[in-house]
């Protein structure tokens, strides 16, 4: 797919080719199609750390944090982390904010009534916010970390469980605002919430930290919201191509256009 010249209008079509290529980029003359169209707002889906390299601390993260890397701490994969030595770990390479899209790990505190995770974001070297999982003070928290320092802006309370896997998320919404969600085990119920508008530093980097026995694995960058576009499915290909007309039909930036189940070229669509 190519990239598509800002702005693009509501409801004004813009054409759109679709090359159907097999894995050395050949274009595939006898795939029919059709595929299914989808349009985005914000992040591609993608793994921000997974700690399957099984070392740690290990580059693009900055810092001196310290931790164990082991099977014993996996919530997916082979490995998860402990950290060690209570000191941040924080990178810049990514960039996560936009609205619509989401940020998200998992944490599994050994003790109901000892540490804290945190999953900071709007990162930089100058500090960062975070959502912070707290069986130490019974909260779910929100958290400005100016200089990596601790000052709690939103807590609600909330009972944690020894040995439980919790999926903590952030949303990014409209004007800088944002959503802590707390999941179940099952990483869809949902436990609490809490928000807070008008968050600097976003889109920013991503930091962690985790105090006393705290398993951490799979921060995550979660897909945007969807937008609604017209045409959702482009009909049939002609000789593993299509050309067609595509309309975005509500205000967005920094729109993506996915042609089947693949992120390709990001397509703007500002208006
Ligand atoms: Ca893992």
């Amino acid at each position: 797919m190519e990239s598509h010249p800002l702005p693009q209008r509501v409801n004004e079509t813009f054409g759109v080719t679709i090359a159907a290529r097999d894995e050395f980029g050949r274009i595939v003359t006898n795939f029919a199609g059709p595929v299914e169209l989808t349009g985005w707002i914000g992040a591609a889906r993608q793994d921000v750390e997974d700690f399957e390299s099984g070392t740690w601390p290990h580059a693009p993260w900055i810092g001196n944090s310290l931790g164990l890397v082991s099977s014993d701490y996996a919530h997916d994969g082979a490995f998860g982390l402990n950290m060690t030595n209570e000191i941040w770990a924080y990178r810049t390479d990514v960039q996560l904010g936009e609205s619509g899209s989401s940020l998200s790990w998992w944490v599994r505190p050994a003790s109901s009534a000892a540490g804290r995770a945190y999953l900071g974001f709007a990162a930089s070297a100058a500090g960062c916010w975070s959502v912070v999982a707290a069986p130490n003070t019974d909260e779910f928290a929100l958290q400005e970390n100016v200089g990596y320092d601790y000052n709690d802006v939103v807590t609600v309370s909330q009972t944690w469980q020894a040995g439980r896997w919790y999926r903590v998320a952030v949303e990014f919404g409209e004007a800088a605002a944002v959503t802590g969600k707390l999941y179940d085990s099952d990483g869809t119920t949902l436990l609490n919430t809490l928000t807070y508008s008008n968050v600097p530093g976003l889109p920013g980097g991503v930091a962690i930290r985790s105090f006393s026995d705290f398993a951490v694995d799979t921060v995550a960058s979660e897909a945007g919201a969807p937008i609604a576009i017209a045409p959702t499915n482009t009909g049939g290909f002609v000789g593993g191509v299509w050309t067609g007309s595509v309309a975005v039909l509500q205000p967005a930036t920094n729109a993506l256009l996915v042609a089947g189940d693949t992120a390709d070229t990001a397509e703007q669509a500002s208006v």
